[in-house]
């Protein structure tokens, strides 16, 4: 009988342990190959610590809009989580590079980008209580319209769906109107006529359905912005040793997963809008040009404002 109560008492034990359950909120849906990363993170996990670390996957942000994932993860309602890490250039223009058009607009440059701002940015998230587990990009950005943009004066006036301060720079510069939009209400947004072009991934092109929407597709490959996975450091700490190095293994494998899987999107994402009937093309020298122009004032007027920290991250990425 004493055993039988042992026994009992061992279990209850065993599973009060193993129910370390772990809401995960992404603002972007169950198609795109951030979530599918993070899927498998949560899977990796899983199976690493027998079950003891167990995250579910609220996509879409059904947990929480994307504009509270991080207070959510201060605030401990949530461990962990995602979001657009350039959302977070109001509090310090550190997390904003990536977004700056024409700094960085290829996979190697994305990657000697985020060498240059991880240390910055773990430390910047760090005053707050969290800790950054992981970075993936998103393909590089292009610009979906209805008819060929031959030059920045083409979109003059045109309704330009937004995801951040800096895009929404870059399109009142170009003479646009910015609207911010989420990713999961592109297509909404589209045929309500609240926005008629953006500048994003073949991926959330793809994942929005553009072709019901728009013509023409220019992969002007401007930036390579991206989401980061966020844990509550004292959520983390509190994690017994095995378990903490479980989630930085996965972490780490996570990374890389998914920089590959977004290098493998860029082109079979901008196949697939192709494939859908929209037409995909290079733009003019003309065009680029003007854009790059854009890029140039943002660029200065980003200096202007940076922290030391933010100015910081640009000198270790230009040397
Ligand atoms: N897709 C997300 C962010 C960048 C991207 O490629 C979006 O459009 O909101």
């Amino acid at each position: 009988m004493k055993h039988a109560i042992f026994a009992v008492a061992a279990t209850v034990l065993a599973t009060s342990v193993a129910a370390d359950t772990w809401d995960m909120p992404t603002p972007y849906g169950d198609s795109t190959f951030h979530t599918q990363n993070i899927a498998q993170f949560a899977d990796d996990l899983r199976t690493a610590t027998d079950g003891k670390l167990d995250i579910t996957l609220h996509s879409a942000g059904s947990l929480f809009p994307h504009a509270e994932i991080k207070s959510a993860i201060r605030s401990r309602q949530v461990p962990i989580g995602e979001f657009f890490l350039s959302r977070l250039s109001n509090e310090d223009l550190a997390f904003g590079l990536d977004s700056q058009p024409f700094v960085a607009t290829s996979y190697d440059d994305a990657q000697s980008l985020w060498a240059a701002q991880r240390p910055v940015v773990t430390e910047l998230l760090a005053k707050e209580g969290l800790m950054p587990l992981f970075s993936v990009p998103w393909p590089a950005q292009g610009l979906y319209t209805n008819g060929e943009i031959a030059t920045v004066d083409d979109l003059n006036g045109l309704r330009f769906r937004a995801y951040n301060a800096a895009l929404e720079e870059f399109a009142t510069l170009a003479g646009a109107a910015p609207v911010q939009v989420e990713a999961s209400n592109i297509p909404q947004a589209f045929a309500t006529g609240q926005v008629a072009a953006m500048i994003t991934s073949p991926s959330t092109g793809v994942n929005s359905t553009a072709w019901d929407f728009v013509t023409h597709y220019s992969p002007i490959n401007a930036w390579v912005p991206k989401n980061i996975v966020v844990v509550n450091k004292r959520v983390f700490d509190r994690l017994d040793a095995d378990t903490q190095s479980a989630v930085l293994a996965a972490a780490e494998t996570a990374e890389a997963r998914g920089w590959a899987m977004s290098a493998a999107e860029a082109d079979s994402k901008t196949a697939a809008l192709a494939a859908n009937g929209i037409i995909v093309y290079q733009p003019s020298a003309e065009l680029v040009a003007g854009l790059q122009g854009i890029g140039q004032t943002m660029l200065e007027n980003w200096k202007s404002k940076a922290s030391d920290s933010a100015l910081a991250i640009l000198n270790a990425y230009d040397n």
